[in-house]
Formats: structure tokens, C-alpha cells, sequence
């Protein structure tokens, strides 16, 4: 009797679950297409552009709380033109933006129902997500959304600030959950976006549990939707059993290679993740590298800027990026559609492939020959840079490929090595 009680609501739920074709899982296909887009534009923006200190994390420390929550009363950026930040991802060769929603401070950039603290009671009061979404429609480019699950302003979470420890006794994570899921519903239904990247999982209030369940809940609204690993916890760089969603998030570093599963590496252009005058800025040869090796470890680069107070990308920063989109104007069939390796990457050179192509993307200067361990059953028909002229090689013992004294592109000159196999099936070769 006993075991068919627990039985009954045990089948019920097994059978509701069936029913909504739990667990649920985002297609390969989709997942395939994210990755094939290769390079996208991570934007960290909010009212803390008025300080330039780092947004969340500077919240009661650069500056102080009651300062820091205020700023939105001042936050008017009239110079924010959502279709010029969309076209310079779009002259950078980005396929995707993804925009933080909300971060750690609280504070929403666009008009929800379900706080007040939200840029409608700015005096700017402009969709700034909204604006975004549309402007990424019009130009077919991939909108994304960042939504971090802690909140240190919400007096339902029981952590308020950076290095809090006491769980604020008033907090109630159920009712926490229950707005951010009504937070999220809002965002899908109103915004539409192609992947929803969580942040704020490690503190100690978030459990696995609540991450799977917002999981759920997005994938009933929608279940073509990507989401990041940081909805769970364990590490960001994996997908693991601790972690909920469907790709890993290394940060300020270059993941390393991986053929199962999707992942992005997110890296800012300067140092902070939001706006800093003078901030030290990565040269255009770091960001192109950055970009090659990432591919090469068959990944993603989701490359941050942080706009200014009053709406525009610093000129500087657009300089750059224009320079990394004319760079994949030339060079951009070795980066997007591809897989990583044969070879794994190192500091001076990265490996992609398509097709019957092995692309090897050369980062110095100074050298006069490429070596390369041979691919065991492959034939190389032809060795040519990308950009033309072909080259002379052995492939006896090693692959030996000589190269002219002046090298086409002093960021990475990308070498086609042209097989009689298909490249993309080859296992990685331990080089
Ligand atoms: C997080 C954010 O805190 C950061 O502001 C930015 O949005 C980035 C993309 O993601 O970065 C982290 C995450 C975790 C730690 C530090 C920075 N951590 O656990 O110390």
C-alpha cells in the first residue's frame, strides 16, 4: 500500500515530464549554428558608465552603495544609437550581441514590470534592450541577452553586496526565483532572443536545482533558445554534471580545445568589462590571435566592450574592431564554419579545417619554415597562403612547408594545406 502511494505522484510527474520532453535539450543543430558563428560582441553597460568603475563589482567598494544605486537618476545616454553599435559588430565580422540585461548592481536596461529599478525610471527612460533586439533583427545579426542570477540590490536575495557572507534574514530565494523567472518570461516573450547567457551561479544562495528549473522554465517558452553553463555550478570552463546549460564560458582566457562540447571563451577589449577611461586596449595582432586560437580550439570569442556614459562605443575601440573585420574580410573562411585542430593551438600558431582544407594561422614574424607532425593515410595536394601564392613543401617525415623571407599579414597569415581526405574527421594529432 505504502509503495503505491509513493508510486502514484512518482509515475504522475515521470509522465508529465515525458510529456514536455524533459530533460530538455537544445537541438545539435542549433547548437552547430551558434558555433559556426565563431566571433560576437559581448556589451557591459549600465548607469556605473557614469563612474567608470567595473560594473557590479564596484558597488560598495570604488563606490559607495547608496552612491552606486542612485546613478540610474542620472543615466541619460542621448548619444545611444542601437543600429551604429549593431554595424560596428557587423564591421568587425561579429555574427552575435549579447547585451547584460542586468548584472550584479540590479539595475534592468529595459522596463520591467517586476522592478522599478529599471531604465524607464532614468531620466534617458528608452528601451535599451528593446532598441537592441530590433536593431539586431534589421541587420541579421544574432541577439543575445546576459542575465546574471544574483542581484545584490533585491532584498529577496539574501546576499547584498560583493563579499557579503550573512544571508540577509528578510530574503526569500523562492520569491527571488519566482521574479527572475517572471523577469526571464518577460525578456523571451518580449525580445525574442537567440541565447540567454546566466552569470552569478557561484554564490552560495544558488543551487543546481533553481538552475534547472529556470532551465525548464525557458525551454517551456521557448526550446530553441542556447543557454551558458553558469545556470548550475561547478567550474565555467566545462560542462560537467554540477553544471545546467548548453556550452562553457572560459573567461579572460582562451578555452582549451575541445570537439564535444560548444564553448565560448569571453575576453574584454580592454581591461574592465565596463566603460574605463583610458583602460589599457589589446593591440588589433592580440585580438586577431585571440580570435584564431579560439576557433582553433574549436570555440567561440564573445569579445566585450563597454560603451560610454552618453551612448557611444569609444572611437578607439570601433578603430579596432574595424580593423579585426577587415582582417576577416580577407581571412574569414579559415575562422567561421570551421572546426579546430587537427593540431591543437599554442603561442605561435593555431589549426582550423573545412572541407579538405587544413587552415594554419601563423602568428610570428620571423620564421622561415612551418613544421608539422604528419596526419597518419593523408596526403597533402597543395600547400598556398590564403591570400594567393602557393608554396613549396615536403611531407616525407614531417610536414615541411618553406616559407618567403616577408610574411602577407603581420596580425596571422593564414596557410591553406589542401588534403586528399575529408579534415574535418581527423582525430587530433598530439603535436
Ligand atoms: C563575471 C562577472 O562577475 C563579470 O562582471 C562579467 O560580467 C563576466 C563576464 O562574468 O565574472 C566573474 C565571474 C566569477 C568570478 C569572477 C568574475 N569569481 O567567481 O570570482
Amino acid at each position: 500500500m505504502k509503495k503505491t502511494v509513493f508510486l502514484i505522484p512518482f509515475l504522475l510527474i515521470s509522465a508529465l515530464s515525458i510529456a514536455q520532453n524533459k530533460p530538455f535539450k537544445t537541438d545539435p543543430a542549433i547548437l552547430k549554428d551558434f558555433m559556426d558563428k565563431r566571433f560576437g560582441m559581448f556589451i557591459h553597460w549600465g548607469p556605473v558608465s557614469l563612474r567608470g568603475t567595473e560594473i557590479g563589482w564596484s558597488r560598495g567598494h570604488q563606490v559607495p552603495t547608496v552612491e552606486y544605486d542612485n546613478l540610474y537618476k542620472e543615466f541619460n545616454p542621448v548619444l545611444f544609437n542601437a543600429d551604429k553599435w549593431v554595424k560596428t559588430a557587423k564591421a568587425a565580422g561579429m555574427k552575435y550581441i549579447t547585451i547584460t540585461s542586468k548584472h550584479h548592481d540590479g539595475f534592468c536596461l529595459w522596463p520591467s514590470a517586476y522592478t522599478d529599478y529599471n531604465i524607464k525610471y532614468s531620466p534617458f527612460k528608452r528601451d535599451i534592450v528593446g532598441e537592441l533586439a530590433t536593431a539586431c533583427k534589421n541587420n541579421g545579426i544574432a541577439f543575445c541577452i546576459y542575465f546574471t542570477i544574483l542581484d545584490w540590490h533585491d532584498t529577496d536575495y539574501p546576499l547584498h553586496n560583493l563579499g557579503d557572507s550573512i544571508p540577509d534574514p528578510k530574503a526569500d530565494m523562492n520569491r527571488f526565483v519566482k521574479k527572475i523567472k517572471n523577469e526571464l518570461s518577460e525578456l523571451i516573450t518580449k525580445y525574442h532572443p537567440y541565447m540567454l547567457w546566466f552569470d552569478g551561479n557561484w554564490e552560495k544562495p544558488w543551487t543546481k536545482e533553481f538552475g534547472q528549473e529556470v532551465y525548464d522554465h525557458i525551454k517551456l517558452l521557448d526550446k530553441k533558445i542556447i543557454v551558458n553553463n553558469r545556470l548550475g555550478k561547478g567550474s565555467h570552463k566545462t560542462i560537467s554534471p554540477l553544471t545546467v546549460g548548453d556550452y562553457a564560458t572560459p573567461e579572460q582566457e582562451v578555452g582549451e580545445i575541445n570537439m564535444k562540447d560548444p564553448w565560448e571563451s569571453c575576453i574584454t577589449i580592454c581591461n574592465q568589462w565596463s566603460w574605463k577611461p583610458n583602460d589599457k586596449m589589446k593591440t588589433a595582432q592580440q585580438s586577431i590571435q585571440t580570435l584564431a586560437s579560439t576557433s582553433g580550439g574549436n570555440g567561440n570569442l564573445l569579445f566585450n566592450v563597454g560603451p560610454m556614459m552618453d551612448g557611444r562605443m569609444e572611437d578607439r575601440q570601433i578603430k579596432l574592431l574595424d580593423t579585426i573585420g577587415r582582417w576577416l574580410n580577407k581571412y574569414g573562411e579559415s575562422i567561421y564554419g570551421t572546426k579546430g585542430g587537427p593540431y591543437k593551438p599554442n603561442k605561435e600558431w593555431a589549426a582550423t579545417r573545412k572541407g579538405s582544407k587544413i587552415y594554419i594561422h601563423l602568428f610570428k614574424q620571423d620564421i622561415n619554415s612551418v613544421n608539422l607532425p604528419v596526419i597518419s593515410g593523408v596526403k597533402i595536394n597543395s600547400v598556398h597562403f590564403l591570400s594567393g601564392e602557393n608554396l613549396v613543401f615536403d611531407q616525407t617525415d614531417k610536414i615541411h612547408i618553406k616559407l618567403p623571407a616577408i610574411l602577407p599579414d603581420k596580425n596571422d597569415t593564414v596557410l591553406v594545406i589542401e588534403i586528399n581526405t575529408i579534415a574535418e574527421g581527423l582525430p587530433l594529432v598530439m603535436n
